[in-house]
């Protein structure tokens, strides 16, 4: 599924703005009332693109499980008659059924990847009425894994509805990322796959392109940034030689584009010449050792929660740069293609996350979890279908250089071993060159899965949830910790989450815990451990800004752990991680 473009042979039409919104008053209302049949009544509004949680003022809103609904008006330009149609969603989160003039169009599992409909028979030439179901219900065969409690107590005797999971972000919903209505002509490129080798000097771009039509005139130009033509081919599937191939590097993106014309279509993909290899001590970009300075981040913000913001992504890769950080990880889901897109043309190098967190216990359950009744064949089947689709999204981008399949699972259970066994088997077919880890939270001695990974990642709290307050207890830990890892493995180490809670303006001296002087201690005890292990290939803080969070304890209106507040301000330890970072540079 190609990204929407604009040009002389496709257009498009953007549907976000302000949406008609209702939700159901009890489960699957709408869908028993046959709401989307007629325009939806005793509505309120809603902007689209982003999460409906923080928007109003209403607390059921805010903290409503199950379904609400969407409605909007559109009109098909007359100039597009005998072109094919296509309503495309960036995401929805998580469940969607879709609906056009009162007929299912569509349906859609999974909150982070896009999904369309050719609508080219059922869109009328004059109004549209586009109505969009939005559940947000997790069970054990989603990703995010959760499940639902009936919860008993005087106002509800037969059992209120109550969404559990176990990881912290808050689970916002609504129609995430841009509705866009766009056209192309009847015969159309459907897809294309770049690969590309680099021989001494020169790139080899290897690529296939597939449509919908019987082989007709295809046309392919490889042009530099200059737009200049570097090669060309009349082949759907061919192997081109770029001379003197300027390279995609880690903070200084160079985008070829491959220009393809076919019959009346035309579409332009740009994309980067680099290399990947691996050793037992390094992450290899183009042949030199790359170290990974950076966060694990989060699509996260005030008021329009998981809601596509350009202005934030603009200034998240302005704060990256200005800290001198060179990559990040899409914890704990696939992010939006625009962020993909900027990571592309800056240079930013990204691990590429898909949604499989909450495969865990931190409630103090007993038992496995990856056990029939929960983790099971289903969850496995549906893992697999979200690796295919973000591969299918994301892999031509030269920024992604991993595939993270998994954050935390209870790696120590011994079932989990045929599950991730299965899971990178998967990958591994789908993607043949690009390295897979997953971020491990279990003791070295217990991890059954990390076996499968070309790089070992391991999410570490020594100072926080280890040995709160304890700054001296750090460095040991993490250093006895990581020489274990790397002996049992062999492989290259990330330490992919590190970090303590941090009440922005609450100062102490001596530092103690949530204040800015322990957070900026915390980070320097555990680079020190790092620094003195030449198998440690990179270092991700834990987190990159401040987020919401499910309501809990330990969490005082959110995680604090972001080196940046919510409001994308540095706390005190960020500027001794620039200094330290770009000193590295
Ligand atoms: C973790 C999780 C991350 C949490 C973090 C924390 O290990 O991977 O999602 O936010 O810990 O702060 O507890």
């Amino acid at each position: 599924m190609l990204f929407p473009v604009d040009n002389e042979a496709r257009q498009i039409k953007e549907l976000n703005g302000i949406w008609k919104f209702k939700r159901d008053n009890y489960y699957k209302q709408g869908f028993e009332e046959k709401w989307f049949e007629k325009p939806l009544e005793d509505v309120i509004d809603m902007p689209v693109p982003s999460s409906y949680n923080d928007i109003t003022t209403d607390q059921e809103l805010r903290d409503h499980v199950g379904w609400v609904w969407y409605e909007r008006k559109f009109a098909v330009p007359r100039l597009w008659k005998d072109q094919r149609l296509v309503l495309r969603f960036g995401s929805v989160t998580h469940h969607a059924v879709i609906y056009l003039n009162g007929k299912e169009i569509t349906r859609h599992k999974g909150g982070f990847l896009p999904f369309e409909a050719d609508v080219t028979e059922m869109a009328n030439e004059g109004e549209n009425r586009l109505t969009v179901a939005v559940g947000n219900i997790l069970e054990w065969d989603c990703l995010p894994v959760g499940h639902i409690e009936y919860v008993r107590d005087e106002m509800h005797p037969e059992g209120q509805m109550e969404q559990k999971f176990d990881f912290d972000f808050f689970n916002y919903s609504g129609i995430h990322r841009p509705v866009r209505l766009y056209c192309t002509p009847k015969e159309y490129i459907e897809d294309i796959s770049v690969r590309t080798t680099v021989d001494d000097k020169d790139g080899m771009v290897h690529y296939e392109i597939k449509t919908n039509a019987e082989e007709k005139f295809i046309k392919v130009y490889i042009r530099d940034e200059k737009n200049q033509v570097v090669a060309e081919s009349n082949e759907m599937k061919d192997m081109v030689l770029v001379k003197d191939a300027q390279l995609w590097q880690p903070g200084s993106a160079y985008l070829y584009k491959l220009d393809i014309y076919f019959g009346q279509d035309h579409y332009t993909l740009p994309f980067g010449i680099r290399t990947i290899q691996l050793t037992e001590k390094q992450f290899l970009i183009n042949g030199k050792p790359f170290y990974f300075k950076g966060f694990g981040k989060h699509e996260d913000s005030d008021i329009r929660g998981k809601g596509l913001d350009e202005a934030l992504n603009v200034r998240d890769c302005e704060l990256l740069k200005w800290i001198g950080a060179n990559s990040f990880r899409t914890s704990h889901y696939p992010y939006a293609e625009e962020m993909m897109q900027m990571a592309d043309q800056k240079g930013i190098v990204v691990i590429d996350e898909v949604p499989a967190v909450g495969m865990n216990f931190f409630d103090g359950e007993n038992g496995g979890i990856f056990t029939e009744d929960k983790v099971n064949e289903k969850t496995l089947a549906y893992h697999k279908q979200v690796l295919k689709e973000l591969y299918q999204r994301d892999k031509n981008h030269p920024c992604v250089v991993m595939w993270s399949i998994t954050n935390e699972p209870h790696s120590s259970e011994e079932a989990s071993r045929n599950y991730f066994e299965e899971v990178t088997k998967y990958i591994r077919k789908l993607d043949s060159e690009r390295p897979i880890t997953g971020t491990m939270n279990v003791d070295v001695e217990e991890d059954k899965i990390s076996q499968f990974f070309d790089v070992v990642c391991i999410n570490r709290y020594f100072g926080w949830y280890v040995g709160a307050g304890k700054i001296e207890r750090i460095y040991p830990s993490l250093k006895t910790d990581l020489i274990k890892w790397h002996e049992k493995y062999g492989k290259p180490v990330i330490v992919t989450e590190y970090g303590a809670d941090t009440i922005a303006g609450l100062h102490k001296l001596p530092e103690v815990i949530f204040s800015e002087e322990y957070q900026k201690r915390c980070i320097e005890e555990n680079n020190k451990a790092m620094d003195e292990c030449d198998f440690v290939i990179g270092e991700h803080i834990w987190a990159f800004a401040d987020f919401m969070t499910a309501f809990g304890l330990k969490r005082v209106d959110g995680n604090k752990k972001g080196i940046f507040t919510r409001e994308r301000q540095p706390k005190t330890a960020a500027f001794a991680i620039r200094e330290r970072w770009r000193k590295m540079l």
